[in-house]
């Protein structure tokens, strides 16, 4: 019984044993669609996932990663006759995911050795294979081919993205940058190793030719007619009769997830074609279009851009919007406007809008987006804050005069370096365009003496009429508007003084406009009713006459307007000044009145010059113009003659190419009352 049970046990043993030996001498091929239950020798952090995704390394650093078939194969034939003996085939999936997108290593090798075991081998660029004194030694009786994602200038690598085959050293005997021949396009197209795309490559060996060809492909194109490389090599030189293959791969400083997802081999024949179909899909996160740091960073970025975008836009809006407020503004916090909405009523001050070059700034046109009300912004840059609280306490006072000859002002607004003060709007837009610029229709009689009452009571109300003594220092055609109704309305009151403290003055003490200027304030500087009286006298002369103050291009007699009037006054033939567009349509009493309140407002004297009431009276016939003869009427302003006596000379210098220089003659006009 026990002899029986012996021998069982024997033949049972025989059997394995039998069973084994044919096995390990089939075993000269093999394909996997995925590693799920394959026996690999695994080394060093290389894995199985449970999809059957064989990783060699994750992206630890300094790591190797082996997986190699566990059996041998017999690359040296005891047959002599067997001509296959070393010639292989083999072909397979593999994916380098790197952990950021640009940088991976270092690479897999798919190696052919006489052990799984690699003593001493080092990870970075000796891919696991090798140490710093093993490399190169003939004994170590390898091939590799490696997929190298490192440059290492110390095996003359040809650059980062290469495939190279290696004999006992790192230094490989061809290499290529990764790139595969197309058929379609005809031409090599480059691969990234480091893609994250899985890329299959093909490595055959003929003995007979003595050619190792190595091709590389994206995963989706069949197998190139062309391989990358091409190399003669005869490997009974290296190689042992019994080899193992397999893949080795490292990480350094750099890393990369890399990944085998399919392999065939076939030691005696072509390598069964690998249906990519059945390979195992990579992480999801980690395949090349849901890369983790993608997946993490799209919405980071995106979060981050939108998040600078707005600041962005914040800040430029602040910016843009910003203005200056200083505590002792607060009282003045009804009439101040905020910028943003000034900016949004003007459409951002564009040119478009822009209504003309006032004396100080630009005017641009503008609605104010609440109310609908239609202004008109002046911009007036000035580069210090010097006299600013008085100027802005003028102008909060300003705002508080109400009259419907005057333009509203309605309030104000700082910024750094500018001033900008809201008007109403004045849709005609100024009265000297329709006197001196032929675009605008002709203003008949009626509607000029409307205009000349208009601004004649506008100076009463300032002069008079309001709790405090506004002068308006640039009484002139241009500072009075015509609103719809062409009603002439004063604008620009009390900016003079700004003129005083801030910009750039061509005169620091004489405000106003040449021509209209009162003689006195060129000797004083100083600004009175009376000097506001000699502009407006001026300014009824220049609408009846329609013709500028000053104009150089006329003859000599006729340059100074007042002198001119003054002229024909004393020849009896003041109504020859009359503006010839009137064509006689006028009212020569009306005509007679306002030349000659003209000539006596423009009187060289102040205290001849009568007050605004009374010129206000004359306008509206409630009082007769003095018919009293007129000593020093006009300014009398010739060209500077030798003979005049020079203790009475006063010479104003007007940066101003035709007239430069005017002296003011003492000659006692007497003017004989008609
Ligand atoms: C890589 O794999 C090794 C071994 O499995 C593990 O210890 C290590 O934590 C992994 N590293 C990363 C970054 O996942
Ligand atoms: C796996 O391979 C090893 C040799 O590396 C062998 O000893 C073991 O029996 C094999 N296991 C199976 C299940 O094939
Ligand atoms: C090679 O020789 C062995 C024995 O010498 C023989 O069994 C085998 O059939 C031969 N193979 C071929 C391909 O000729
Ligand atoms: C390289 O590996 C060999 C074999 O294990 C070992 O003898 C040698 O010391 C190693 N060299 C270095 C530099 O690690
Ligand atoms: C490795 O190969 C290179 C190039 O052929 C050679 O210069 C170098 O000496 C080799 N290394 C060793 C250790 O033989
Ligand atoms: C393609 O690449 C191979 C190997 O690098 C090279 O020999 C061949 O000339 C290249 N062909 C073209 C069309 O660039
Ligand atoms: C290697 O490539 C060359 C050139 O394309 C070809 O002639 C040869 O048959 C190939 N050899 C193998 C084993 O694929
Ligand atoms: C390869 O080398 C072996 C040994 O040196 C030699 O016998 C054989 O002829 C060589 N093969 C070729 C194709 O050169
Ligand atoms: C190996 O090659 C033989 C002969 O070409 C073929 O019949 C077999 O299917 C191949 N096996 C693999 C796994 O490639
Ligand atoms: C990425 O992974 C997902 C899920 O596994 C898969 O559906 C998708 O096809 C993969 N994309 C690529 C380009 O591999
Ligand atoms: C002029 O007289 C009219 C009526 O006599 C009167 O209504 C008006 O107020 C007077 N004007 C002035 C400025 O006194
Ligand atoms: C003479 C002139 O241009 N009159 C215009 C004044 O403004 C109003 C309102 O815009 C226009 O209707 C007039 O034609």
């Amino acid at each position: 019984m026990e002899a029986l049970l012996r021998s069982l046990h024997f033949l049972l043993a025989l059997f394995i044993s039998l069973k084994h030996l044919a096995l390990a001498q089939e075993v000269n091929q093999f394909i996997y669609h995925g590693f799920t239950g394959a026996n690999l020798s695994l080394n060093g952090i290389a894995s199985i996932h449970p999809n059957g995704l064989l990783e060699l390394t994750n992206t630890s650093k300094q790591q190797i990663g082996h997986a190699f078939f566990p059996f041998p194969f017999h690359f040296k034939s005891s047959f002599p006759n067997n001509s296959r003996s070393l010639s292989f085939s083999t072909n397979f999936v593999f994916a380098m995911v790197p952990e950021t997108p640009t940088r991976g290593g270092h690479g897999i090798a798919l190696a052919i050795s006489p052990s799984t075991e690699f003593k001493g081998a080092t990870a970075t660029q000796y891919l696991g294979l090798f140490n710093s004194t093993t490399v190169g030694l003939s004994s170590n009786h390898l091939l590799a081919i490696e997929l190298d994602a490192v440059r290492s200038p110390e095996f003359r690598d040809i650059g980062d993205n290469h495939v190279g085959i290696d004999v006992n050293n790192l230094t490989s005997i061809q290499s290529a940058p990764a790139s595969y021949f197309s058929k379609h396009e005809r031409e090599n197209e480059s691969l990234q190793l480091i893609s994250g795309d899985p890329m299959q490559v093909w490595i055959d060996y003929d003995e007979m030719e003595n050619l190792l060809n190595v091709t590389l492909a994206p995963v989706s194109i069949m197998k190139p007619q062309k391989p990358l490389l091409s190399t003669p090599i005869n490997l009974s030189l290296v190689v042992l009769e019994s080899m193992y293959v397999g893949f080795s791969s490292s990480t350094g400083s750099v890393s990369s997830h890399h990944y085998i997802l399919g392999w065939s081999f076939n030691k005696s024949g072509q390598a069964q074609s690998l249906d990519t179909s059945k390979l195992p899909s990579l992480p999801p996160e980690r395949n090349s279009t849901n890369k983790p740091y993608l997946r993490i960073m799209i919405p980071l970025i995106t979060v981050s851009v939108l998040l600078i975008a707005s600041f962005a836009t914040m800040y430029i809006m602040r910016k843009r919007y910003e203005e200056v407020h200083e505590d002792w503004e607060q009282q003045y916090g009804p009439q101040r406007f905020r910028y943003k909405d000034l900016y949004k009523a003007t459409k951002g001050f564009k040119v478009k809008g822009l209504l003309g070059y006032g004396g100080f700034g630009r005017v641009y046109r503008g609605e104010l987006r609440s109310s609908k009300v239609e202004i008109a912004v002046k911009k007036i840059t000035h580069d210090s804050n010097q006299g600013m609280k008085e100027f802005v306490a003028e102008i909060a006072t300003m705002g508080r005069l109400r009259h419907r000859n005057l333009v509203q002002l309605l309030g104000y607004c700082r910024r750094k370096g500018e001033l900008l003060l809201v008007y109403d709007y004045m849709p005609n837009g100024s009265l000297d365009k329709f006197l001196f610029c032929k675009v605008k229709p002709n203003l008949n009689w009626a509607q000029r003496y409307q205009i000349i009452r208009g601004v004649a009571s506008a100076l009463l109300y300032l002069h008079e009429e309001w709790e405090q003594v506004v002068l308006h220092r640039d009484v002139k055609a241009s500072n009075v508007l015509l609103d719809a109704d062409l009603n002439g309305r004063l604008g620009d009151f009390g900016l003079a003084k700004f003129h005083d403290h801030g910009s750039t003055p061509q005169t620091t003490n004489v405000v106003g406009t040449v021509g209209y200027l009162a003689p006195e304030i060129t000797r004083t500087g100083k600004s009175t009713t009376c000097s506001d009286v000699f502009s407006f006298g001026t300014f009824m002369l220049e609408v009846a006459c329609g013709r500028k103050p000053v104009e150089s291009e006329r003859p000599p007699e006729e340059v100074v307007l007042v002198d001119w009037v003054l002229e024909c006054w004393k020849r009896g033939a003041i109504l020859g000044t009359v503006d010839p567009r009137f064509e006689g349509n006028h009212v020569e009493e009306e005509m007679e009145l306002v030349l000659k309140l003209g000539l006596l407002c423009t009187h060289r004297t102040p205290a001849a010059r009568p007050s605004m009431r009374q010129a206000m009276q004359y306008l509206d016939g409630n009082a007769t113009l003095p018919d009293l003869p007129l000593h020093g009427a006009g300014i009398g302003l010739v060209p500077v003659s030798n003979e005049a006596s020079t203790e009475h000379v006063l010479t104003i210098c007007i940066s101003s190419d035709e007239i430069s220089s005017y002296s003011l003659s003492d000659s006692e006009s007497i003017l004989s009352g008609r």
